[in-house]
């Protein structure tokens, strides 16, 4: 049996869960829940992952597998490897996940420095770069990469709409829609899959 480290709002884990959902995995994983922070470990699995962070893998023969990225290429490829193209299409693939969890990277940090940092010492300019960093993603989605996530489904869409999602569930504030109205469209109708509505994070 394969046990995941989970929380239910954590974009990361649930880019797995999406996985697992769309390759028909459920049943073959645990979920262990684990929080934490960069200030407090809690319940984060340290033994299977040194860097505190979840989601992490534990497998019945060899050592615990993460980051996100990994974990969803290691449960692809045990399902036959649908949501990973084969190369050239895998480059584009990995560069919108990789443009997905940076967006998210910045959201997270923007979440920290709000809720871990004392009010004395938050510094304004380290969030307005973050929030630039995800803008300036958003404007490249919107203008280079409408194609690709209007193709046959990958793990790059996936990660996209979890990123999209987590901005709205954590910066409900920051309209990104306005300016990017054909990312807005196409965010709307993936989110309407099956495998996205179960994952939707409760507050
Ligand atoms: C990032 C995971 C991450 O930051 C991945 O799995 O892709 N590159 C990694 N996870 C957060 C939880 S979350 O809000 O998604 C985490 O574990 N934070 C605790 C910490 O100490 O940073």
């Amino acid at each position: 049996m394969l046990r995941l480290y989970h929380s239910p709002t954590s974009p990361y884990v649930r880019k797995v869960m999406v996985l697992l959902h769309e390759t028909g995995q459920l049943a073959d994983v645990e979920l262990i829940p684990a929080a934490g922070s960069p200030v407090d470990p809690g319940s984060m699995p340290l033994a299977q992952n040194p860097l505190g962070k979840i989601p992490a893998l534990e497998r019945a023969d060899g050592p615990a597998i993460y980051d996100s990225r990994v974990i969803c290429r290691f449960l692809d490829d045990r399902a036959g490897g649908r949501l990973y193209p084969p190369a050239p299409r895998l480059w584009e693939t990995l560069t919108l996940e990789a443009t997905a969890d940076g967006i998210l990277d910045a959201a997270i940090l923007m979440v920290y420095e709000a809720r871990i940092r004392p009010e004395a010492q938050r510094f304004q300019p380290w969030v307005d770069g973050q929030w630039a960093k995800i803008a300036r993603a958003f404007d490249a989605l919107e203008q280079r990469w409408m194609s690709h996530l209007n193709g046959p489904p990958d793990m790059g869409q996936v990660a996209v709409a979890c990123a999209l999602s987590y901005v709205d569930f954590r910066h409900g504030d920051r309209a990104w829609r306005v300016l990017h109205p054909h990312l807005a469209a196409w965010h709307a109708e993936f989110a309407q899959r099956p495998s996205m509505e179960a994952t939707v994070p409760s507050a």
